[in-house]
């Protein structure tokens, strides 16, 4: 089997908190008539460029076609001196080379007739638990619109949080307060989020002051690649620390540095299912915990996720992609399904992921490049549409 052809097409889905995230879907064609599918999920993030989508297309074409799908690991190494590693959480060519990995996967899967867990190892699990987001309080007054989200998702079963804090601490502990006397033990705060917006003794000062209430985890409380910081933020505290992974030096850095308790792991953020595997392994050999972090990825995304988290002997911590629940709309016929607070990893008589492209849906939210509208750092932050500076 060889791939013949690479379709990119860029589409634009608003979220419940009205902030839109632009998304490539990946499509690859082989000479067996299979096509395989992935996606780039959320280019919606800083720095404030974007990528050319027709060049990008051209590019790939040139490393892709003439390729046999089932050769990953070479395509995976061609991918990476292209696309190299940058050091940065955010690096969009993680994202390029998460998007055709994982359509990688689907196509093989799909030409052996199984589905994408059975091809990377297996199922451990069928479901994995995960948390709903409460994005980032600027102001006082969200603090009630925050709870109305606790009250809309605990009603569907979404009974572990996560919170981003570290902009406005006393909203932050409102917001704390407000849970827990509203809803006790009923609700669990799996993590506080500081998205390396503070350093490290910055973010001890403010986890004290919000330790009054329960919560399991701090992700993320130190300046990007700070590894010595995290270090000293984890010897300082007592909360368990988790921190995303975005390139295997990072990685490796923060195992050298005994920076963290957990890694956070994302195909988008370190390149892919093939490299988001490797690091769930590294996490295991160095005897750290292990949890499926997110950017928010539509069905093909997160389905590509539940397969992986299905596969892990390791993932031990509450996980965190919720996208499709987030997102007004999708582009596939039936989207990946929540129960209890679980993601369901679609079965075994799907072959790939399991996910079948909606054409109608595509081209109601097709958009033409992934150029920015006019967004501010804030929105782009704290992926709310508020707009007040
Ligand atoms: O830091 C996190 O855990 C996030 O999921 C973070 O990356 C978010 O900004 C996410 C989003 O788009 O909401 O990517
Ligand atoms: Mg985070
Ligand atoms: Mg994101």
């Amino acid at each position: 089997m060889k791939i013949t052809d690479v379709k990119l097409t860029v589409v634009g889905i608003p979220r419940t908190t009205g902030f839109v995230s632009k998304h490539v879907i990946v499509e690859l064609f082989t000479d067996d008539g299979i096509t395989g599918i992935g996606e780039m999920s959320d280019f919606s993030h800083l720095p404030r460029y974007s990528l050319d989508v027709v060049d990008l297309t051209a590019s790939l074409k040139m490393i892709l076609v003439g390729k046999n799908p089932f050769d990953i690991s070479l395509i995976n190494k061609e991918l990476v001196s292209n696309y190299p590693e940058m050091m940065f959480y955010y690096e969009k060519g993680n994202f390029v080379r998460n998007g055709v990995d994982a359509a990688l996967h689907d196509l093989c899967a799909k030409a052996l007739n199984i589905s994408v867990a059975d091809l990377i190892g297996g199922r451990m699990q069928d479901k994995i638990k995960v948390c709903f987001p409460i994005f980032r309080h600027r102001f006082m007054e969200e603090v009630e619109e925050n709870l109305e989200v606790v009250r809309k998702r605990l009603a569907q079963g979404f009974d572990v949080f996560r919170l981003y804090v570290g902009k406005n601490l006393d909203a932050d502990e409102a917001f704390l307060d407000g849970v827990k006397r509203e809803f006790g033990g009923k609700v669990k705060i799996k993590s506080l989020d500081l998205s390396h917006l503070l350093g490290w003794k910055e973010a001890v000062q403010a986890v004290k002051r919000l330790s009054a209430y329960d919560f399991q985890m701090v992700e993320s409380p130190a300046l990007q690649n700070d590894f010595e910081g995290l270090h000293q933020f984890r010897m300082k505290m007592d909360h368990l620390v988790s921190e995303h992974v975005w390139s295997f030096r990072q990685l490796s850095e923060m195992i050298k540095h005994d920076s963290v308790d957990i890694f956070n792991i994302s195909p988008i953020f370190i390149g892919g299912l093939t490299a988001a595997r490797k690091a769930a392994a590294a996490a295991e050999v160095a005897g750290k915990g292990c949890l499926l972090g997110t950017t928010q990825e539509l069905s093909i995304g997160t389905a590509a996720m539940a397969h992986l988290g299905a596969s892990l002997v390791n993932l031990n911590y509450t996980s965190d992609p919720t996208g499709p629940e987030l997102y007004t709309g999708d582009v596939v016929k039936q989207g990946v399904r929540y129960e209890d607070g679980y993601l369901i990893v679609p079965g075994r008589d799907k072959p790939g992921f399991g996910m079948e492209l909606d054409r109608d849906l595509i081209a109601r939210y097709q958009v033409e490049d992934l150029s920015w509208g006019d967004v501010s750092v804030h929105q782009l932050q704290d992926r709310t549409s508020q707009t007040k500076a």
